[in-house]
């Protein structure tokens, strides 16, 4: 091999890793550094990670509604399997409120990416005023074509708090954090669409205030600080429901059948290190992964015991070197564990640079 070719190939190697860096991607990993974690930074159009997914294609789909700087529009977008985040798409707002509040998301049988739309979420004390608006949750279906985003579509609307949401089976199923906005204690519950009723022509029109058809199961949260109950929502392999009572702490179980509860679910861990129970997955054994918003903490929760295992926790932080910055959802690739940081201007911590996601090693 000649000099010339060696050095050639070495200035090719230097400038790869930049040709990457100013593609579309917007971001890669950083490994962890001692006492800390891995983990991705976002620009600051990218401000507010939620909600995960990862499709069949492996790629990590991410809801990203920017809710402490919305000034920049809520997007979707994707971290592939070398970690490079990029955008899928801009999604649509709702014509009322003209915003778009994405937290909840999975692949349909279909192929399709379903999403949640909060639009009563509400964050004070950070950028401009903003009121949730009460009924107007949405459901979406990003329909995808060779990975890319060729249409977004509004499949239903009238929910309250659209939250966590997981396709099984033939429906897709959306966690309403507060059913009705005005009760005490709060009522929360799982709405369930089977996909067949779900027409972009024809959207579902939800009824409020807990008197839907597709409302399978309500439960009541005591904490009155933390009046937010259903959130993260998701199945195992043998069907059961998981679902997170939030301001309570708890992991619920249902058994299920023909894609209905069977009677009210079980509370199957409570507490035990957890101060909160934001996003939730499941893995192949069953054991169930929550993200602790309040308690700043990745929780395991075992498949047959209920027992807890903490992950992660640190108190609050910026988000620099990969510590967790007030975390609201996981999903799983492979042996590890991807955290979104969604870093809200509450429960002492304050929004910060940098915005970022957290990647701790699935036990
Ligand atoms: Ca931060
Ligand atoms: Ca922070």
């Amino acid at each position: 091999m000649t000099r010339s070719l060696i050095l050639s190939l070495v200035l090719v190697a230097l400038i790869l890793p930049a040709c990457e860096q100013s593609g579309p991607q917007v971001a890669r990993l950083v490994p962890a550094s001692v006492g800390g974690h891995a983990f991705i930074t976002l620009p600051a159009k990218y401000n507010t990670p939620d909600g995960m997914t990862l499709a069949k294609d492996g790629n990590i789909y991410l809801c990203m509604p920017n809710f402490n700087d919305p000034a920049y529009p809520a997007k979707l977008l994707k971290i592939d399997a070398n970690n490079l985040v990029s955008e899928v798409c801009t999604l649509p707002v709702h014509p009322e409120t003209n915003r778009v509040c994405p937290l909840g998301i999975d692949q349909g049988p279909d192929g399709n990416l379903y999403i949640a739309d909060c639009q009563a979420f509400e964050v004070p004390n950070v950028g401009e005023p903003r009121k949730g608006s009460p009924d107007k949750s949405r459901v979406l279906r990003v329909v995808l074509a060779e990975g890319k985003a060729s249409k977004v579509e509004v499949l239903a609307c009238g929910i309250n708090f659209a939250n966590g949401l997981a396709c099984n089976g033939d429906s897709v199923y959306v966690c309403d954090s507060q059913v009705d906005a005005k009760a005490s204690p709060v009522v929360s519950g799982v709405y369930r669409f089977k996909m067949s009723e779900l027409k972009a022509d024809k959207p579902v029109q939800v009824t409020p205030g807990g008197k839907d058809k597709h409302l399978i199961t309500t439960f009541k949260t005591v904490n009155k600080d933390w009046g937010v109950g259903a959130n993260g929502l998701g199945f195992d392999k043998a069907g059961n429901m998981f679902v997170c009572n939030f301001g309570d702490a708890q992991l619920l179980k249902y058994q299920m059948k023909d894609g209905a509860p069977v009677g009210a679910g079980k509370v199957f861990a409570e507490k035990q290190g957890m101060q909160s129970t934001d996003g939730l997955k499941v893995d192949d054994e069953g054991n169930v992964y929550i993200a602790d918003f309040l308690g700043n903490a990745v929780h395991k929760v075992d498949a047959k015991t209920g027992k807890v295992t903490t992950l992660a926790q640190n108190p609050n932080t910026n988000g620099a070197n990969g510590l967790l910055d007030k975390c609201s959802e996981v999903c799983i690739r492979g042996d590890w564990i991807y955290v979104a940081n969604i870093d809200l201007n509450l429960a002492g911590n304050a929004f910060d640079k940098p915005y970022t996601l957290t990647i701790i090693p699935k036990k």
